[in-house]
């Protein structure tokens, strides 16, 4: 028998369980929660969440607070506050709604295979947002087998120096298993691990090699460009047998960007660093003299790739940070 008692402790809650339950799945307005009384299925109290914004509701992830039914849904009085949450643009609003991705996890692996799949400029518009959120930070270069030992070890220099010193970076392979030490030093009873990354990329057989079997789905990538079949298609929340708390995600093709602020210092501070010896504090890095960045880039310390790479992410913030941010830049989309 489970010990009932301590069932919430289980899925990482800290604090008093009494009337508390984790989301660990939702379907429409029909959400999966687990607490010391069981496992059940639960709707939110209409009253309680009249005016709450969307990216406030509940979502896989919480811990909420509830009215226990032991004989049919439970209610969902209120969200507890979020000790992280990795939140990105809803790429179907262009660009004025976020949609929350991940909550309350501690760390945060982004999955990206070295075939197709690799691309550092993805990986900066990631980790920009990851960067944010307070967990820690784990990038997964997936599918080595399928690459040379050269291959292999250029991107992950490659990713390991882009991604800065915060972050983990490690290659290994779902198919063979190498790399699956190395994550599981992030694991354990009481964490939560969140998984981000492209369809195909291989976030669900992370999930059923930490698990020892299958339970999760996967699906072969498309033979001509590598591409997944967006086989998740919800966010899940699972307990495995060692304890860990892991949540698997659909794919994302693209990640907007969402309070980027603090991110944003951290992996571009390099440019930022030279936009602040512009002669002219509202220098566009145009035709004004003295440009600290047309000189960096003219003589190679700045690379012209990373330059734009900057410039787009910039272009893809909230209205508000892009006004405030990028009125001085001159965009070449
Ligand atoms: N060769 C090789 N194939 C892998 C590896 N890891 C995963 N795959 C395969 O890649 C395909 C996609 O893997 P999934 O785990 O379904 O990918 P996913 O990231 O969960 O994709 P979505 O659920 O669509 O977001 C499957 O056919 C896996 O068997 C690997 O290390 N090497
Ligand atoms: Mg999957
Ligand atoms: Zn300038």
């Amino acid at each position: 028998m489970i010990d009932m008692k301590n069932v919430l402790e289980t899925w990482g809650y800290e604090g008093n369980p009494e009337n508390v339950a984790r989301v660990t799945g939702s379907w429409g307005d029909y959400y999966r929660i687990v607490c010391d009384r069981g496992e059940g299925i639960a709707r939110k109290k209409s009253s309680a969440f009249r005016s709450v914004e969307k990216h406030l509701m509940p979502t896989t992830g919480d811990f909420v607070k509830i009215k226990w039914n032991n004989s049919g849904e439970s209610r969902i009085l209120e969200v507890l506050p979020r000790k992280t949450s990795f939140v990105r643009l809803d790429p179907s609003s262009s660009g004025h709604k976020s949609q929350v991705v991940a909550v309350n996890f501690d760390t945060l692996i982004l999955v990206m295979s070295l075939n197709e799949n690799f691309n550092l400029n993805r990986m900066d518009r990631f980790l920009t947002i990851a960067k944010n959120t307070g967990a820690k930070n784990i990038v997964f270069l997936n599918k080595t087998d399928l690459v040379s030992k050269e291959e292999k070890d250029e991107m992950l220099l490659a990713a390991i120096e882009r991604a800065g010193k915060d972050v983990s970076v490690f290659a290994g392979s779902m198919l063979t298993g190498e790399g699956i030490e190395q994550i599981k030093s992030f694991t354990g009873p009481k964490k939560t691990i969140a998984l981000v990354g492209s369809s195909g990329a291989g976030k669900s057989s992370l999930v059923n090699m930490l698990a020892g079997e299958e339970i999760m789905p996967t699906f072969e990538v498309r033979e001509k460009d590598g591409k997944g079949r967006h086989t998740t298609t919800e966010r899940e929340l699972m307990l495995l047998k060692d304890g860990t708390i892991i949540m698997d995600t659909p794919g994302m093709r693209e990640v907007g960007l969402w309070e980027a602020d603090a991110g944003m210092e951290c992996n571009f501070s390099d440019i930022e660093e030279l936009a602040s010896q512009c002669r002219f504090s509202d220098c566009m890095h145009d035709t004004e003299p003295d440009c600290a960045v047309k000189k960096a880039l003219e003589d190679g310390t700045l690379a012209m790739e990373r330059w734009e790479t900057y410039v787009r992410i910039l272009n893809s913030t909230i209205p508000e940070e892009k006004k405030r941010r990028t009125s001085n830049h001159r965009f070449r989309e």
